[in-house]
């Protein structure tokens, strides 16, 4: 490390705030260049803080100090040190006080995005986790909870529209012709949850009645002209603030929740107390211009920001190391408002399919962490898939050993127990065992080691006994800082499958009656044996069944069991595993092949099970799509895991996919013509689950070599009325070199030109081109007048999905991909760290490459380590990336 590398932040470190706020009131007069914010803090030392005679630290940054007073006197210079982050002011009064600040800071400049911004002529705000800072001088840290009282005053033209979170109170003309709005929120929060909007913006209003009878009312702002776009995210909003009632018993508490849409955003949304600022992305639909994974996507988004207002903003962190706390249990009750809206084992697949995809690498690779963090050098590089992802996987864990009524009970002891408090993942947890009568002093080992367990199971027909004997052990793999882990507590669904398909009781030794056909077993030691009686029949064992923990489970199964399972299984999600795991064996078998300069074997198994799926006129069409997926490339180097070589990789999948497409070509033409949706477009699941059925068909008839599938394609991007078909269409021909390919990709910029949104899908499509000019024609579209590095919809769409999502074109062989994200992460670095960060994650496999790939990713990132003048961010994830 050189000697000015930014130091860790330690959980270890905590010490209670030593100053309280009981009031804000801030009063912003807004300005582009020079936005004045006037703070008044009532405040007096912590009663329980240790350090009595602390000086007061207030954070700010990028900030122009105008004025301080204590109770009404202004401060001369030597009473306070200013530095670029710090107001440290050397002594207080006791006993109560207030502290007032002036200052200014500049929207106009602001590229990163944090703090006060303007996004497309509209001025809002994102303070998490530390933006507030870049508004005012504050002790901005989630334990210091406060009330609001904000007045804005803006140009009535620019800005006739101004919010604050809370209630509007107050509002007029001033003397100079602009006007205020004064806005209180009387629930206290941590600075984090502040927000603010202002712009010309369109509104769209509507009603809830909340289960004790308040009406609240709901709006939603956008920039004009996209009004019509706003009514599923609003449908989507009602339906999750009654699930919310129904489920958890938590309702609404603010008279008015608004949303707003904005174009310029670092991630999806955020959930400030009572204002919703959302990247338009996730709210602005209508059927000709958003796919039906966007509605899927807005919906769930909707819902987790306004399932935040209870596990977040009531009940928020005491600091940043337990952001798990309100992310990973709002992505789980996200996860199940989705499921109970859907299919709930679609809904299980795809996350599982999402956790593996990135968060299995996450913790296993050079960035692993706990889910609860101990240490952080750029807090914003932790919102990552394993505080998300693996931290809903932990609650779903404890609501699976509580079954859903005890863990509703644990849930309303927390609520009961720390509404109004910056709570720890302790709180939780024992809030959690007391009220669903848990154990969970093994389970919290989940939150604080890092790694993914790998368990593994074998079993034991004994036929003269008639007794099934299943041993399961553990292992997890050292990581970076721990090498030493205790074992797990492993809540193992599983059920016992007979050969005539059916699932057999569940009764083990010693047991009187007959057990469940499902049972979860608690594997706690590293070693651990079951023993089930009256197994009539050798069964086939379904381990893990709806996964029910994020482990790496390898079982003594053969290609068979797996292709009797993914007929047979009770359990739609381990049907689907054991396709995915057949179909991983056989690419496994042929990539090895293709190195070798072989030709593989084509499996038709495979092909065979996509028939007979395609053909069986029961099966759920959105399962149905699902289960008939090959791995993706990207699973596949995963599983792999070393010397990893993306040609072979590819060249397997492609002669899997088109031997599936020659072998089952009657079926795939049948299926897609079965599956048309007649009716009108809606976005729900089941007319959705059929558009799936039929795209996956499509995009396997477009690989077989006769050009029907083509044809075909052509034709439906020309016909199809809405942006599902059209995108499904036109993804299958950016892969083939042909006319129809040219022809779709203009005719689409034609029609769309002037759409921000539709043209970030028109950029990743080009970005994920097998091809191989796509790095070429990527750099070129960096040239292209809708695409600019300032906004962070623009550079995920092109640049983020070329990086992450098109594992052959990103590790060209000769490195000028890495070259290329690389050059593009140090450009992004000087306006939006963030956002360049996240970017380079796309090198955080280095090390799993063939060895030349390996080297030619090692030297980009010494390159960018190098650098002069870094932000936190990137070199937090470079450094650590590259250790
Ligand atoms: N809480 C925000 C994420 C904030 C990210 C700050 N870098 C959105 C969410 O998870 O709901
Ligand atoms: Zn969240």
């Amino acid at each position: 490390m050189r000697t000015d590398d930014p130091r860790p932040i330690r959980l270890k470190d905590y010490t209670p705030p030593a100053f309280a706020i009981a009031e804000v009131t801030l009063d912003i007069e807004l300005d582009p260049k020079a936005t004045r914010v006037h703070t008044t803090l009532k405040m007096e030392r912590n009663p329980h803080s240790t350090d009595r005679v602390a000086p007061l630290a207030l954070d700010g940054e990028k900030l122009k100090l105008l004025e301080v007073k204590i109770d009404g006197e202004v401060l001369g210079r030597n009473r306070y040190s200013l530095s670029d982050t710090q107001l440290l002011i050397h002594e207080v009064p006791e006993g109560g006080f207030t502290l007032e600040t002036v200052a200014t800071c500049a929207p106009e400049e602001n590229t990163a995005l944090e703090g006060l911004y303007l996004s497309n002529g509209i001025y809002c705000t994102q303070c998490e986790a530390e933006g507030f800072r870049r508004i005012t001088y504050y002790p901005d840290r989630p334990d210091v909870m406060s009330v609001f009282r904000t007045r804005i005053t803006g140009d009535r033209k620019a800005t006739p529209v101004l919010l604050s979170n809370g209630n509007p109170v107050k509002s007029g003309k001033t003397k100079d012709g602009r006007h205020f709005v004064e806005w209180h929120d009387p629930f206290p929060k941590p600075s984090y949850l502040f927000a603010l909007v202002a712009g010309d913006l369109a509104q769209v209003e509507d009603r809830f009645t909340t289960m004790s009878g308040r009406e609240v009312t709901l709006r939603i702002f956008v920039e004009k002209g996209n009004e019509d776009r706003c009514a599923y995210a609003m449908e989507a909003l009602k339906r999750a603030m009654k699930w919310d009632e129904e489920r958890f018993g938590r309702e609404y508490d603010l008279d008015i929740f608004m949303i707003v849409a904005v174009s310029a955003f670092n991630m999806g949304a955020m959930e400030n107390k009572g204002l919703n600022v959302f990247n338009d992305k996730y709210i602005l639909a209508r059927p000709d211009t958003a796919t039906d994974a966007d509605y899927a996507a807005i919906e769930a988004i909707i819902a987790h920001e306004y399932f935040h207002n209870w596990t977040g903003n009531r009940i928020t962190c005491r600091d940043w190391f337990q952001l798990c706390l309100k992310e990973g249990l709002t992505v789980f009750r996200d996860q199940e408002f989705t499921s109970d809206m859907r299919s709930r084992a679609v809904k299980r697949i795809s996350d599982v399919r999402l956790l593996r995809a990135h968060q299995f690498p996450e913790d296993g690779g050079p960035l692993a962490h706990p889910v609860r963090p101990d240490s952080y050098i750029e807090i914003n590089n932790f919102y990552t898939a394993t505080v998300y992802e693996k931290g809903a996987e932990l609650c779903r864990m404890i609501h699976t050993m509580a079954g859903p009524k005890r863990f509703r009970k644990g849930m309303d002891l927390y609520f009961e127990r720390h509404d109004g408090e910056a709570a720890t993942v302790e709180n939780f947890l024992d809030a959690l065992a007391e009220g669903a009568k848990l154990d969970l002093s093994q389970f919290k080992r989940w939150y604080e080691q890092s790694g993914t367990p790998e368990v593994l199971a074998s079993g034991r027909y004994d036929a003269a006994r008639k007794t099934y004997t299943l041993k399961m052990s553990q292992v997890c793999q050292p990581t970076p800082g721990q090498r030493v882990k205790q074992p797990y507590h492993v809540p193992v669904a599983i059920g016992l499958v007979g050969p005539d398909g059916k699932d057999m009781p569940l009764t083990l030794d010693g047991e009187e009656k007959p057990g469940a056909k499902t049972r979860v077993l608690h594997l706690t030691e590293r070693e651990a044996t079951w023993r089930f009686r009256d197994v009539k029949e050798k069964p086939v064992p379904s381990l893990l069944r709806g996964f029910t923990a994020p482990v790496k489970l390898n079982a003594n199964l053969k290609e068979r069991d797996f292709v009797f399972l993914m007929r047979h299984d009770s359990d739609s999600f381990n049907r689907w595993e054991a396709a995915q795991r057949y179909a991983t064996g056989l690419l496994a078998g042929m990539v090895e092949t293709v190195k070798a300069g072989g030709s593989p074997r084509k499996g038709t198994g495979f092909a065979g099970m996509v028939r007979d799926i395609l053909r069986a006129k029961k099966t759920d069409p959105e399962f149905a799509a699902q289960i008939v997926l090959l791995p993706s490339e990207q699973a596949l180097a995963q599983i792999i895991g070393k010397d990893v070589d993306v040609d072979a990789i590819h060249d397997a999948r492609e002669i899997l996919r088109v031997s599936i497409a020659v072998e089952a070509k009657d079926a795939l033409l049948d299926c897609y013509n079965r599956m048309e949706v007649k009716a009108a477009y809606s976005p729900d699941a089941e007319q959705a689950g059929r558009r799936a059925l039929r795209n996956t068909c499509l995009a396997y008839l477009a690989a077989a070599p006769d050009g029907d599938g083509v044809a075909l394609a052509a034709e439906q991007f020309r016909r199809a009325d809405n942006m599902t078909d059209k995108i499904a269409a036109i993804t299958v021909l950016s892969n083939i070199d042909c006319s129809e390919r040219e022809e779709a990709l203009a005719a689409f910029h034609d029609q769309w030109k002037s759409d921000h949104l539709v043209m970030d899908k028109w950029f990743t499509i080009q970005a994920l081109s097998y091809l191989p000019g796509t790095l070429a024609e990527v750099k070129r579209l960096t040239g292209h007048p809708a695409f600019t590095m300032k906004n962070p919809n623009k550079v995920r769409s092109l640049i983020g999905s070329f990086a992450n999502a098109n594992q052959l074109r990103f590790h060209d062989a000769k490195g000028a991909g890495y070259r290329f994200v690389a050059d593009k992460v140090l450009e992004l670095d000087r306006l939006n760290p963030q956002v360049a960060a996240r970017m380079l994650g796309a090198f955080k496999s280095w090390r799993q490459m063939e060895p030349k790939r390996r080297k030619l990713m090692q030297a980009e990132l010494k390159r960018i380590v190098g650098v002069e003048g870094l932000s936190r961010d990137v070199f937090e994830i470079a450094s650590k990336t590259l250790a």
